[in-house]
């Protein structure tokens, strides 16, 4: 009996500075029940699902600032996320702006969390990765301010058991690096969900910027294949508040196969029957790690990869 688990990619378009919470999350549980009706048991949303995107400027009130980020999740604005999806008996990845304070210090996070079925928090990680600058940078017509605006993730790339398998979590930028995937990967997961918002003319280099939906996707089948794992990608696209966005959202097998990809720039919901077991084909053959990957013949690997260091 194979694990087959259909899955929802639920592609957001732009996000307006004006629109409120409550319309974003109308907007999700709208894409919510689309998934539900072509029969899914998860649904991934996207990186800061709900606000604009808000480190493309710089914002001074730090209570402005705060506006963007939730205190608490499940909040007031999106418990109806997680009633509904206990309703419907649908689990979700929701990716969102963190204010937490620990130790009475305020710590900003780019987050996320899985969802089980019964509405239940059964993950949460924390964005590692944080592209763009801390300071503004002159020239720009918009900022990346994400080092400005929250710490680097402090959960490491945990992965959770639900939904019948392994399951992982990983937010925008961590997709182009490698190590994202393959802490996961010698974890055995077997899906990694991730939402992204990926600015055009990121760089301001026009061969480079010209390649950024090809980078995206090269990213993530590299990482599925790599690690023999299926990876769920959603965008946040279209042209929001003046910043064009990219999107084909993705659900990639462990193959690196596409096998569904978003058309639009819009809200729009994409879906697969994903076969938990088909990881593991490669993790028995070529991806076994136990078998053909040898960390000690790495020579000069430094930091904590847990290489054995050369004498
Ligand atoms: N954004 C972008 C990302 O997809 C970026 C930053 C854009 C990097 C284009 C490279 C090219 O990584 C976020 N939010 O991480």
């Amino acid at each position: 009996m194979t694990r087959k688990l259909i899955t929802a990619a639920a592609q957001m378009g732009p996000i307006a500075k004006s629109e409120t919470r409550a319309d974003a999350v109308v907007r999700l549980l709208e894409m919510m029940r689309e998934a539900k009706g072509r029969g899914c048991e998860l649904v991934v949303f996207t990186e800061l699902a709900l606000t604009t995107f808000f480190p493309r400027w710089v914002i001074e009130d730090e209570a402005e600032l705060d506006s963007y980020y939730e205190t608490e999740m499940p909040s007031a604005a999106t418990q109806p996320l997680f009633d509904e999806a206990k309703r419907l008996c649908i689990g979700f990845y929701l990716g969102f702006a963190e204010l937490v304070f620990e130790n009475g210090v305020k710590r900003r996070y780019n987050t996320s969390v899985l969802v089980n079925p019964s509405g239940q928090i059964i993950g949460k990680y924390r964005k590692v990765h944080l592209p763009g600058h801390a300071e503004p940078q002159p020239g720009r017509a918009f900022q990346h301010l994400e080092k400005r605006y929250f710490e680097p993730g402090d959960l490491g790339f945990p992965v959770f058991q639900g939904f019948g398998g392994t399951m992982g979590m990983a937010i925008c930028n961590d997709r182009r690096w490698p190590e994202t995937y393959r802490v996961m990967g010698l974890q055995g997961v077997e899906m990694i969900m991730l939402g992204y918002n990926t600015p055009f003319g990121h760089v301001g280099d026009q061969a480079m910027d010209s390649l950024t939906l090809f980078h995206n996707h090269l990213s993530m089948q590299a990482g599925a294949y790599q690690n023999a794992t299926w990876v769920v990608g959603t965008a946040k696209c279209g042209n929001e508040e003046g910043s064009p966005m990219g999107g084909q959202s993705v659900i990639i097998a462990p193959s690196g196969e596409i096998v569904a990809q978003a058309v639009t720039v819009e809200d729009e919901v994409i879906t697969a029957a994903c076969d938990m077991d088909m990881g593991k084909l490669y993790k028995d053959t070529i991806f076994d790690f136990a078998a053909h990957r040898r960390p000690e013949h790495y020579g000069l690997i430094v930091e904590r990869t847990g290489a054995i260091q050369p004498d």
